[in-house]
């Protein structure tokens, strides 16, 4: 299927947070409660509509290594927009937040958009972080700001849309270079393209040794790295 635009997408934020879900959510429609990296949704791809324009999504998720705090610049690299999400039930992944912004500062384009997801807005009882603090967060940061819930789905689709509606707005006012950035993402069609082929070879794998998600996590740092070396 054409497209017009190819936008990437990071997730980023604290293990635990539901960055997984909002995507398997996002793509799939569907939530994954238990906890278990061998969702295998590492990487997603979903087709919009902006405006008329066919914008095809092509969203990274970490493989764990968030855990470590090692994400790399490869990582970043080209990504149009960010989800930079946090747990309202868990008050240290919002205090996290200033310290993943100051790696987006450090590896990211300084135009990528960043929207502020506090997720899990399911879980009214056990909330620990308020609305009213979220926006204050993004407002002083220059964030877009939502509250979603990768269980009922509430805000997902707008976490997602309303960031590609604002990339394509920098676009249309001449922020992002756009015979640079759509030259840039055109090419990273093969790169789609191969990196499907991949994954899905990385699906087989899981079946052939699945609890060793620590070693396919290896691989796909690695293979993150070798595919998006310039
Ligand atoms: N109630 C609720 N649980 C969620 C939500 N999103 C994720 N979870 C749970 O939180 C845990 C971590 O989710 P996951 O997507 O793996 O987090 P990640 O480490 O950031 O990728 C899982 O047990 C999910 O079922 C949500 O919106 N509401
Ligand atoms: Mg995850």
């Amino acid at each position: 299927m054409s497209y017009a635009y190819l936008f990437k997408y990071i997730i980023i934020g604290d293990t635990g947070v539901g960055k997984s879900c909002l995507l398997l959510q996002f793509t799939d429609k569907r939530f994954q409660p238990v906890h278990d990296l061998t969702i295998g949704v590492e990487f997603g791809a979903r087709m919009i509509n902006i405006d008329g324009k066919q914008i095809k999504l092509q969203i990274w998720d970490t493989a764990g290594q968030e855990s470590f705090r090692s994400i790399t610049r490869s990582y970043y690299r080209g990504a149009a927009g960010a989800l930079l999400v946090y747990d309202i039930t868990r008050r240290e992944t919002f205090n996290h937040l200033a310290s993943w912004l100051e790696d987006a500062r450090q590896h990211a384009n300084p135009n990528m958009t960043i929207m502020l997801i506090g997720n899990k807005c399911d879980l009214t009882h056990r909330r620990a972080v308020t609305t009213e603090e979220g926006e204050a967060f993004a407002r002083e940061h220059g964030l877009i700001f939502l509250e979603t819930s990768a269980r009922t789905a509430h805000n997902v689709e707008d976490a997602f849309i309303n960031t590609a509606r604002e990339i394509y707005r920098k676009i249309q006012d001449g922020v992002f270079d756009v015979s640079n950035e759509v030259r840039g993402v055109t090419s990273f069609f093969w790169m789609d393209f191969l990196l499907r082929k991949v994954f899905k070879m990385s699906d087989v794998l899981f079946m052939v040794c699945s609890g060793h998600t620590f070693h396919l996590s290896m691989v796909l740092l690695f293979l993150n790295v070798v595919c998006l070396l310039p």
